[in-house]
C-alpha cells in the first residue's frame, strides 16, 4: 500500500483530481492502492476484523471469504442507472437520462462529506492486456474496502495501469457506499467527460466501476466514435481433435450462460475437444488490418453466478472457486463451507445468505443472484491468447438468452444484416442479476439493453456499419439452451452438451454441416448434430429444432412495435430485413436473400 503519491510517479492531472474529489467527499485518509499481495491481504484482514468478510473453512477453501451484503443491495439497479448527456435523444428510450451538468451537480451535492470517518482508496486499473493498443486505464476512488479487493481481482491494479496512461488520460470513477439508501442510489455515467459517479450501492455491477460502467457503458460510446465494439460477450477458443483452435464470441443477457459456456467441459462423447476461456462477460472487438474482428477481454477475473453451479454440470467452475475467492450472499454450512441451491444435497444445518438459521422449504438459502469473485489466472483452461495484445480472431458471433418457447436450439443468419436483426430482436426472460421481476420477457438487443451508453438505434447502425468496412465478417448465429417442453422442463441438457451446438456452428463456418433453410435462417438437420452420446428421443430433437411459423409471425409483430418505440433513428436496413423475414414466413418458397 502506498500512502504518498510521490512514491508512485503520479501524473499531475490525476493528483489534482484525487485532491479535488477528496475535498468534496472529505475522507479521513487517502490510500493509493498498488495491487500487491500484501496490500490485498491487509485489506482482507481489515474486513475480517470488522465483520465485512467471514473467513471460510481454510482447509477446504483456502484464502476464501464470504461477504453478506445489505439485503436491499443484491443486484444491479437499472432504474437508478443514468446516462448523463447534453440531450435526451443521445441516450434513447432504453436508458434513463439526466442532463449532464445538472446530474454532475446533483451527485456532487450528494457526495459532499460522504466519506467522513472513512478511508478513500485510489485504485488505478488497467482494462485489457498489458501492452495492448486496445487497453484502457481507469481510476476508481471508493470508500469501500470490499470494492477495493474485488477490483484487485477483476482488473490489473497498480503500476501497470499508471504506466499505460497516455497524456494523463483515464476514465474517472467515484464511488461511495454512502448509507446504502435505495432512495438516493445513483449510478451515473457521463460519456462526454469519461466520468462515472456511483452512490449508495456496494453491489458488483453498480460499484466495481471498471465492469459494466467503464468497460461497457462508457466504452460503448468510445467504440461508436472510434469504430470498434464494446460488447456483453464471452470469448472462447474451441479446439477440435485436429488441434485447430477457432475463436467465437457469445452475447447472452445477464445470468444466461456466458460463464458456463466459457468454462465448458466437453462431454465424454466428444473426445479430443477442448474449450479455452478468453473472457466470460465482456469483449472489446476491433477490426484488424485484414478486416477481421479481433477480441480482447478487458477484465482479469470472474464475477459470476453461484446458484446451480455444481460438480456435475460445471466441474471447472467448482474447481476454480476452491481457493482465493470472495463469495457474496451465498449460504454457509456449519463447517464454514459455502453452499447454494443447485450445488447438491444441502447440509443438515445452514445459515442463509443473511446469516439466519435456514430451514428447508423456507425460501432460498443463497440469494438467487449470489456470486463469486475469482482471478481468471487461476482458471486451468485459460487460453494462452488471453494476454495477446492483439486479441483473438473471431469466426462466429452467437446471440442467446433464456427463451422457453419459440427460438430453436440453434440457427444461422443469412447475412450480416439479418444477423444484426437477430441480435436486435433478442427478447428473453429477465433474471435475478437486476432488481425487478424475474422470468418476464423483454427486449434485450445484443444482450446490451442495460449496458449500451447511447441510443440503441444508433448502436444498431454502428453494427451495420461494419458491412462496408470488412470482407471477412464473422457469421452470426442464435442459440437457445432454455427451450421447454409442455411439461415445463428444459428440452436440452445444456452445459457440457452445448459443445454439440458449438461444433455445428464451427462446421457451418467451414461449410461442412447440413442445414435446412427455414424462413428464420439455417437450422440443423438432426443428422448434422452429433447427438449420439446424449440419448435424446427423436421427438425432443424435433421440438428443439422446430420453427413455428405462426409464433414467429407474432414475434415479428412485437418486434415491429418495439422498433417503433426507438424512433426515427431506427435503421431502414433493419426495417427491410424485418419485412423480408415476414415475407419468407408468409411464403416459405422465397429465397433467403429476397
Ligand atoms: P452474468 O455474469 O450475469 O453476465 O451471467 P452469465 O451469462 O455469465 O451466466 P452464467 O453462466 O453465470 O449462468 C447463469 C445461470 O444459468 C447459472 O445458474 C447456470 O447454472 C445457468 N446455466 C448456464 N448454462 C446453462 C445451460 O446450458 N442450461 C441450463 N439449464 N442452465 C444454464
Ligand atoms: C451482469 O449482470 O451481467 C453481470 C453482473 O455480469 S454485474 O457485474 O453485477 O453487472
Ligand atoms: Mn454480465
Amino acid at each position: 500500500m502506498i500512502h504518498t503519491p510521490q512514491d508512485y510517479g503520479i501524473e499531475r492531472p490525476l493528483l489534482e483530481w484525487v485532491v479535488a474529489v477528496g475535498k468534496i467527499t472529505k475522507p479521513d485518509g487517502i490510500v493509493w492502492c498498488d495491487g500487491s499481495d500484501e496490500e490485498f491481504q491487509s485489506l482482507i484482514k481489515l474486513m475480517t476484523a470488522d465483520g465485512t468478510l467471514i473467513k471460510l473453512n481454510q482447509e477446504k477453501y483456502p484464502n476464501c471469504y464470504l461477504h453478506r451484503s445489505n439485503p436491499n443491495d443484491v443486484a444491479r439497479t437499472e432504474e437508478a442507472t443514468f446516462i448523463c448527456t447534453k440531450n435526451r435523444e443521445d441516450v434513447g428510450p432504453t436508458n434513463n437520462w439526466m442532463p449532464s451538468d445538472e446530474g454532475e451537480a446533483k451527485l456532487l451535492r450528494l457526495f459532499d462529506g460522504c466519506m467522513i470517518g472513512r478511508t478513500m482508496y485510489v485504485i488505478p486499473y488497467l482494462l485489457g492486456p498489458a501492452g495492448s493498443p486496445y487497453s484502457q486505464v481507469g481510476i476508481e476512488l471508493t470508500d469501500s474496502c470490499y470494492v477495493a479487493v474485488n477490483m484487485e481481482i477483476m482488473t490489473k491494479v497498480g503500476k501497470v495501469a499508471l504506466e499505460h496512461m497516455k497524456d494523463g488520460e483515464f476514465v474517472k470513477g467515484i464511488h461511495s457506499t454512502g448509507q446504502l439508501d435505495p432512495d438516493r442510489r445513483y449510478i451515473c455515467h457521463f460519456p462526454d467527460k469519461k466520468l462515472i459517479m456511483s452512490l449508495n450501492s456496494n453491489y458488483g455491477g453498480n460499484a466495481l466501476l471498471s465492469k459494466k460502467c467503464h468497460a461497457l457503458r462508457i466504452a460503448s460510446v468510445m467504440a461508436r466514435d472510434q469504430g470498434w465494439l464494446a460488447e456483453h460477450m464471452l470469448i472462447i477458443g474451441i479446439e477440435g481433435p485436429d488441434g485447430t483452435v477457432t475463436y467465437v464470441t457469445g452475447a447472452f443477457p445477464s445470468a444466461s450462460g456466458k460463464t458456463n459456456l466459457a468454462m465448458l467441459k466437453p462431454p465424454e462423447y466428444m473426445k479430443g475437444w477442448k474449450v479455452w476461456a478468453v473472457s466470460d462477460d465482456i469483449a472489446w472487438i476491433h477490426l484488424d488490418s485484414e478486416g477481421r474482428f479481433r477480441a480482447i477481454n478487458p477484465e482479469s477475473g470472474f464475477f459470476a453466478v453461484a446458484p446451480n453451479t455444481n460438480v456435475k454440470t460445471n466441474p471447472r467452475i467448482m474447481e476454480t472457486v476452491k481457493k482465493n475467492t470472495i463469495f457474496t450472499n451465498v449460504a454457509l454450512a456449519m463447517d464454514r463451507t459455502p453452499w447454494w441451491e443447485g450445488m447438491g444435497d444441502h447440509p443438515r444445518k445452514l445459515w442463509d445468505w443473511q446469516g439466519r438459521i435456514w430451514t428447508a422449504g423456507k425460501g432460498s438459502a443463497a440469494h438467487p443472484n449470489s456470486r463469486f469473485t475469482t482471478s481468471i489466472n487461476q482458471y486451468r483452461l485459460l487460453s494462452t491468447e488471453y494476454t495477446n495484445p492483439n486479441g483473438v480472431p473471431i469466426t462466429a458471433i452467437i446471440f442467446g438468452g433464456r427463451r422457453s418457447d419459440l427460438v430453436p436450439l440453434v440457427h444461422e443468419s443469412f447475412s450480416w444484416e439479418h444477423g444484426v436483426l437477430m441480435g436486435a430482436m433478442l427478447r428473453v426472460e429477465t433474471t435475478a442479476a437486476a432488481v425487478g421481476e424475474v422470468g418476464v420477457l423483454r427486449y434485450d438487443p445484443m444482450a446490451m439493453r442495460p449496458f449500451c451508453g447511447y441510443h440503441i438505434a444508433d448502436y444498431f447502425r454502428h453494427w451495420l456499419s461494419f458491412r462496408s468496412r470488412s470482407e471477412s465478417l464473422p457469421k452470426i448465429f442464435q442459440i437457445n439452451a432454455f427451450r421447454m417442453g409442455q411439461d415445463g422442463r428444459y428440452l436440452w441438457p445444456g452445459y457440457g452438451h452445448n459443445l454439440v451446438v458449438l461444433k455445428w456452428i464451427l462446421d457451418r463456418c467451414r461449410g461442412r454441416a447440413d442445414a435446412v433453410e427455414t424462413p428464420i435462417g439455417y437450422v440443423p438437420t438432426p443428422d448434422s448434430l452429433n447427438l449420439t452420446g446424449m440419448n435424446l428421443p427423436g421427438s425432443t430433437i424435433e421440438e428443439l429444432l422446430q420453427v413455428n411459423k405462426r409464433a414467429w409471425m407474432n414475434e415479428i409483430e412485437l418486434s415491429w412495435l418495439f422498433f417503433k418505440t426507438l424512433g426515427e433513428q431506427f435503421p431502414d436496413i433493419l426495417w427491410q430485413e424485418l419485412s423480408k423475414l415476414r415475407d419468407r414466413l408468409r411464403n416459405p418458397s422465397l429465397a433467403p436473400h429476397n
